[in-house]
This record gives C-alpha cells, sequence and structure tokens, in this order.
C-alpha cells in the first residue's frame, strides 16, 4: 500500500549492517575485540536482537537511548540496533564527572540507559535525579552483578529475543543519533546528526582521503564515543565492509602498541598527544615495535607538530595525515592527502565539502590572510537540541561556522591559527576555562581565577591556572597541589590545571571580564619549561 507522507525509506543500519551481509560478507570479520571474532552476520544478528530488545522496553521512533559504554562489540550494536528501530542513541563520554551524566539524562530525555557496569556504578547513586530514565540495560563482562533493583542484564535482554527486524520506515533526513559537544560556557550541547551523515562521511574522507576498501582493518586509540573514533572505529569501517579492532582500555601507549602488533590494522587513528607519549614512550624502552602492518596513520582534535610527524616516520616508516573534522560536521573536511603531505598543515579540502575563510563582515579574506572558517558539506549537523539562539550564530543556511581562525596559502593549504574563543584543547579533548575556574573557586582558598592554555613543547597545550587567594592565605607549592587534587575531585581528573601561579590580580575589563588574552600575551614572553 502507498501511504502520503512517509518519504523514500533510508535506514543507515541497513545500509552499514545488512547490506554487508547482503552484499556476501557474513562470514568476515566486522569486529576484533579481545579474543572474540565478531562476523558481519552474527553482527547483524546482535544488532536484531536488541533492536528488538529496545522495542520491548517501549522504545519507539525518535525516542533516545544514551549509550555510556566502552569500546565493544555492544556499543556497535547497541547504536545500530537503535537507529534500525528508528530511535536515537546518544554515545556520551565514558570520563565525565558523575553530575555530567544527570545533564546528559535530563537534556535528551533519554527514556533507556545502556551502560557498561563499573560505569553504571559511578552514577547509580544520582539515579533518583534521572527525571525521564525508565530502563537501565547493564553489560557485564563478568557475569551480570548488578546489585541495583530494576536494572537489566544486557545478555539476558538481547537473547531472548528474534535475529529478525524490519528497519523502521525512516528517511535519509530522520535524526539519527546525538554527540555531546562541549560548549566554552559549561554546558554540552547536543550535537543532532541525520541518518545521511555517516553514509557521506564515509564517501568523502573514507574512501576519497583514507582510499579506505574493504581490505583494511582500523584500529583507533580515540574512544567510539568522539565524533571522531565513532567514524574511525565504526562506520568508516563498516560502510567499506572492512574489519575494526576495538581496544576498551585506556590508550596508554604500550597497550597501543601491543594492540597495533597483534591484531595489524592497517590504519591507525590517534591524537598528537598520543603520537608524542608513544614516540617518547618507544625511545625510552628502547624497543622497535612492529608497525609494518600499517598503511598510513591519522591525527586530529588539534594540529599535529611537524617535529612529531617527522619522528614518527623516522621511527616507523609510515606517514601521519592531519586533518580538521568537529563533532558538528561529524568528522574530516580538510585534510592531507596520501603523498601529498604538508606538515604542520592541515592540508587541503576534502573532496564533497567546501571551505570559506572570511573576515569579521563575513567577506572572503585572500590567501595568507588570517579569518574565520567556514564549512559546508552534508554531513554538517541538523543543529543543536533546544539551543535556537546558539544555532543562528553556528550554522548559517548552508554553511558552518567552525570558531577556528585559519588562513589558507597560494597553494590552498589550510594552516590553523587557533580557537575564536577560548576554549582550549588538552590532549585531543576540549576543556573549558570557565569550567576550572569556577571549579576552582569553589576552594576556601580562592578569591579569583582565570585559565589559559600554555604551549608546552611540540605545540600542544595544557590548562594554567592565574589564581588570587583570599586575604589571609599564603600561597605555597602545598596550596598548587592542593588546588590540583580539588580540581581532579570536582571535575573529570583530566581538566585539572597542570600549572598554577599565584598573582596578585587579574586582567580585566570595565565590565569585569577576564581578559584571558592578556594572561596568553604574558605567557608567550614566559620560557616553555614554566
Ligand atoms: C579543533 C583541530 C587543528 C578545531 C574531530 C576529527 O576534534 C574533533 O571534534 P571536536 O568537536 O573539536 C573540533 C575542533 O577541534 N581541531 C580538530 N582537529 C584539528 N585543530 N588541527 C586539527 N587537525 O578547533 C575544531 O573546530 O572535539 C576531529 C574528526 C571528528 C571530530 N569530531
Amino acid at each position: 500500500m502507498n501511504f502520503r507522507g512517509i518519504g523514500v525509506p533510508y535506514n543507515a543500519a541497513k545500509l552499514f549492517i545488512d547490506d554487508n551481509v547482503d552484499k556476501g560478507r557474513g562470514n568476515k570479520v566486522a569486529i576484533y575485540y579481545k579474543d572474540r571474532q565478531i562476523r558481519y552476520k552474527e553482527l547483524q544478528e546482535m544488532v536484531n536482537k536488541t533492536g528488538n530488545g529496545l522495542k520491548q522496553l517501549h522504545v519507539e521512533m525518535e525516542n533516545r537511548v544514551l549509550l555510556l559504554c566502552h569500546d565493544s562489540p555492544e556499543f556497535i550494536v547497541s547504536f545500530y540496533g537503535a537507529l534500525k528501530i528508528g530511535a536515537v542513541p546518544i554515545p556520551v563520554n565514558t570520563m565525565m564527572h558523575s553530575d555530567d551524566y544527570e545533564y546528559f539524562l535530563n537534556n535528551s530525555r533519554a527514556k533507556v540507559l545502556i551502560a557498561h557496569i563499573d560505569l553504571w556504578n559511578t552514577i547509580s547513586h544520582l539515579k533518583d535525579r534521572f527525571i525521564y530514565l525508565q530502563y537501565v540495560v547493564l553489560i557485564d563482562e563478568n557475569g551480570f552483578a548488578s546489585k541495583d533493583e530494576g536494572t537489566l542484564d544486557y545478555r539476558e535482554w538481547m537473547s531472548s529475543d528474534s535475529v529478525d527486524l524490519h528497519a523502521a520506515l525512516t528517511v535519509s533526513d530522520d535524526q539519527a543519533f546525538w554527540l555531546f559537544s562541549s560548549g566554552s560556557t559549561g554546558n554540552p550541547k547536543g550535537v543532532i546528526h541525520l541518518h545521511h551523515d555517516m553514509e557521506f562521511a564515509v564517501n568523502s574522507y573514507a574512501k576519497k582521503v583514507l582510499r579506505m576498501t574493504e581490505e583494511d582493518v582500523t584500529f583507533s586509540a580515540s574512544k567510539l564515543f568522539f565524533a571522531y573514533g565513532l567514524g574511525n572505529g565504526m562506520y568508516f569501517p563498516l560502510g567499506c565492509g572492512a574489519s575494526t579492532v576495538l581496544m576498551p582500555e585506556r590508550p596508554l601507549p604500550e597497550k597501543v602498541f601491543e594492540t597495533i602488533e597483534t591484531y595489524r590494522p592497517t590504519i591507525f587513528f590517534g591524537v598528537p598527544t598520543l603520537y608524542g607519549t608513544m614516540i617518547d614512550f618507544a625511545e625510552r624502552c628502547g624497543r622497535n615495535y612492529d608497525l609494518s602492518s600499517l598503511r598510513i596513520c591519522v591525527s586530529a582534535g588539534e594540529a599535529l607538530p611537524g617535529p612529531i610527524l617527522k619522528k614518527w616516520r623516522q621511527l616507523f616508516d609510515v606517514d601521519i595525515l592531519d586533518g580538521i573534522g568537529s563533532t558538528e560536521a561529524l568528522h574530516i573536511f580538510i585534510s592531507n592527502n596520501i603523498g601529498d603531505i604538508k606538515e604542520g598543515s592541515s592540508g587541503k579540502v576534502v573532496p564533497g565539502y567546501e571551505a570559506k575563510i572570511v573576515n569579521e563582515h563575513g567577506v572572503a579574506v585572500s590567501a595568507n590572510e588570517i579569518g574565520d572558517l567556514f564549512i559546508k558539506g552534508d554531513s554538517v549537523a541538523h543543529g543543536y537540541w533546544n539551543l535556537h539562539e546558539e544555532n543562528k550564530k553556528k550554522f548559517y543556511g548552508e554553511w558552518f561556522h567552525t570558531g577556528d581562525k585559519y588562513l589558507m596559502d597560494e597553494s590552498g593549504y589550510f594552516w590553523y591559527c587557533g580557537r575564536s574563543d577560548d576554549m582550549l584543547k588538552v590532549g585531543g579533548i576540549w576543556v573549558s576555562p570557565i569550567e576550572i575556574e569556577n571549579s576552582l573557586l569553589k576552594h576556601h582558598a580562592v578569591l579569583e581565577a582565570a585559565v589559559v592554555g600554555v604551549t608546552i613543547e611540540n605545540n600542544l597545550v595544557h590548562p594554567k591556572a592565574y589564581i588570587v587567594v583570599k586575604q589571609g592565605i599564603t600561597p605555597s607549592d602545598g596550596l598548587k597541589k592542593e588546588l590540583q587534587e580539588f580540581v581532579k575531585q570536582d571535575l573529570a581528573a583530566y581538566k585539572y590545571p597542570r600549572m598554577i601561579e599565584f598573582v596578585d590580580e587579574l586582567p580585566k575589563t570595565a565590565t569585569g571580564k577576564i581578559q584571558r588574552f592578556k594572561l596568553r600575551k604574558s605567557l608567550s614572553s614566559v620560557p616553555a619549561s614554566v
């Protein structure tokens, strides 16, 4: 029967999961995880069971499902299971402070949470504050041992369901998934992506820049809950019928090296800080790690310093492609290319996207002039959830305002010049100076605080706090340590200020706004070791 208003069916789960089986890849390994190998056919069955399981929990089209998961087959299965029934999965950062999950759950109004049990245990004390949450499904690889009443065992929950599931009649412009992006004033923004966005990113960056094929095996040290990791480790390989290696542990250099040696991926994805620490580790331990399986490495999140690229090549004989992407754009839209790498630059516009650099009047600047970077392309998000004013500031018709300062040279290479706002990228993760300042201000000794990024070796950034202490308090090294510990406890630990300087006053505007640019300026004349 023909019903009006339904549109042409398009469902990303069909494309990324079912199509692989239909194309004869049923027996091919889709996921390597610890000692498990999950083939496409099995993956499809798990996705269908999970989709059916969600339906049993009364999840309907457009309902949100929050995923608080380590990198694992269950992450991928839950993501596509939700998509297949037209629901909207929202993977979230596993390293946040417990309060942040109250925000994610309430802001998204997710009905169901699928979580690894260790992560749930860190937030379950807040469960009375999750006002829309109805069901909690827990993944516990050591057998189910949840003490929380009403929680469901993932394995048991999905095992009883049918392996058959028809994709919901979503269309290409339906909401597919959200990713939370950190805002400069502290509150994360729900970035809404549509069903067609992943396919667009696969056909542009993954296929045209990385030249990914079904022969590839990907390994992303950046986790799946980041927009970067989500493509690298999930929808790029699945979209090309390739295989992905998932590593649930923290990406420490030794573990990352071991994982590459064990699974022999062909493409590796990391952030500049990780490449830096891996080089350092390899040099210190004097071991020759075998990275010969890699045909290319990728870096994103922040600019890749030229010296890191050079050293990596020297040690491992493989190139790193730096490219800039964002949560809003979904993935990388300006990138270096295989055989065409300009050290220190972000490269050229990825086929399928357009970029422009404009001045404060919106007029395009000439070559070598710094301006604001705008990009255009079909993977750019639909918008932010419930942030009407913010949407007006960032989404200009077809163009997205990245918030980055860039210049393009005469040869079309793009060079990163910094953020338009004060946000810091520390180890590839956004850190809001305001959030750190607010945390420091909770400490009894702190009168005022201002946080800026300090460029350390290799152009990497660390948060530094300038602090004015309250009267009667004597600044000391002991107090510095205490303040660092305090922030580690109050916020996600990675946000603590690596350096602290006590000052008599902070530079401010007449209206009392802290002038962070002045602090940054004073820093540029200070030796890098401070
Ligand atoms: C900065 C870079 C210089 C830039 C991301 C690849 O990082 C990602 O997404 P986020 O939303 O942050 C976006 C912002 O990060 N940035 C990212 N890459 C670079 N600056 N050189 C780079 N190579 O300020 C950008 O606006 O966390 C990266 C793929 C998907 C992503 N979401």
